[in-house]
């Protein structure tokens, strides 16, 4: 990653950092990055587990043909996460929400860092590697309390078998998550995009949504994205970097 010295917050968003109302704040792997947690495309490889691209092993195909790998998968990460904190980009993100009238916290990532630098109603659009769901009752359950003897774990309700509470590639996101971050995108006057490739959708499509939509979007990325050249400004940095300077 070439030295990056910490990019300059123009006049502009400055004033309407201050005037703001309504701000939509998508996040992905990349403010977790400064956590220690691996992003799947940094450094321009992707991620790779016994042999398969993390998007082979995280997809409903696997799911069908394997449940006892995709619990491996999610096990290793969580034991990966266990013992990783929040760091300044969440804890700066945490503090914008008493900041602003509307702050809207909307994440591709599993990993509950933002909840735990005390961010509130953040929409998962993608679950949360910290919760089960059952094939047959779809109650939730906390991983953490999981027994794995058999290698997959079972419903303390019905005995079903339980999934990790993520959406996997070639499923449909949990309900209503999606549509509530489009409608605030629909609305919100500022707009960052912090830490995401922007290849995943329907994830991608909200930044979208809110430039469309008249926002001012500004993107947070020490590499350009594809998003890139549809925002009004890119602070070309690391989010634990960038973000502080905001408040300053
Ligand atoms: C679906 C959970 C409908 C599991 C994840 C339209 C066009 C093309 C394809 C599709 C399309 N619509 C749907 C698709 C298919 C697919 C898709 O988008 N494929 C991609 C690969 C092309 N989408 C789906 O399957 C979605 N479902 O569409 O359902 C449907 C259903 C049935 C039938 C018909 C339709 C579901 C997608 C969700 C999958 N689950 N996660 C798990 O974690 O294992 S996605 C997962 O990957 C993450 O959640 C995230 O979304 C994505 C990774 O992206 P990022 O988070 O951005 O991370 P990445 O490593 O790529 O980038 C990190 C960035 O940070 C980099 O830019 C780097 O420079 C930057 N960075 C690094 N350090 C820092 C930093 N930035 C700031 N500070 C730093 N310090």
């Amino acid at each position: 990653m070439p030295l990056i010295d910490t990019p300059v917050i123009s006049e502009e968003l400055r004033e309407r950092f201050a005037q703001a109302n309504n701000v939509l704040v998508l996040t992905g792997a990349g403010v977790s990055a400064e956590s220690g947690v691996p992003t799947f495309r940094g450094g321009g490889n992707t991620t790779v587990w016994k042999g398969m691209p993390f998007d082979v092993i995280s997809s409903a195909g696997m799911l069908a043909r394997d449940l006892p790998a995709v619990w491996e998968w999610f096990n290793y990460r969580r034991g990966l996460l266990a013992a990783l904190k929040p760091n300044p980009a969440h804890d700066a993100i945490a503090h914008w929400q008493t900041q602003f009238k509307n702050l809207t916290l909307v994440t591709q990532n599993i990993d509950g860092l933002h909840q735990a630098a005390g961010s509130r109603n953040v929409i998962e659009l993608h679950g949360s590697i910290w919760r089960a769901r059952c094939f047959e009752c779809s109650s939730r359950h906390d991983a953490r309390e999981l027994k794995f003897d058999t290698g997959v774990p079972v419903c303390f309700d019905c005995g079903g078998n339980l999934r990790p509470d993520v959406v996997l590639f070639g499923e449909m996101l949990p309900a209503g998550a999606f549509e509530a971050a489009a409608m605030k995108a629909q609305t919100c006057d500022l707009c960052f995009v912090i830490g995401t490739s922007a290849v995943v959708y329907p994830a991608a499509s909200i930044p979208e949504i809110a430039r469309s939509a008249g926002a001012y979007l500004v993107e947070v990325n020490p590499e350009l994205t594809p998003l890139s050249e549809l925002c009004d400004e890119v602070l070309m940095g690391k989010a634990g970097d960038v973000l502080p300077l905001l408040d300053q």
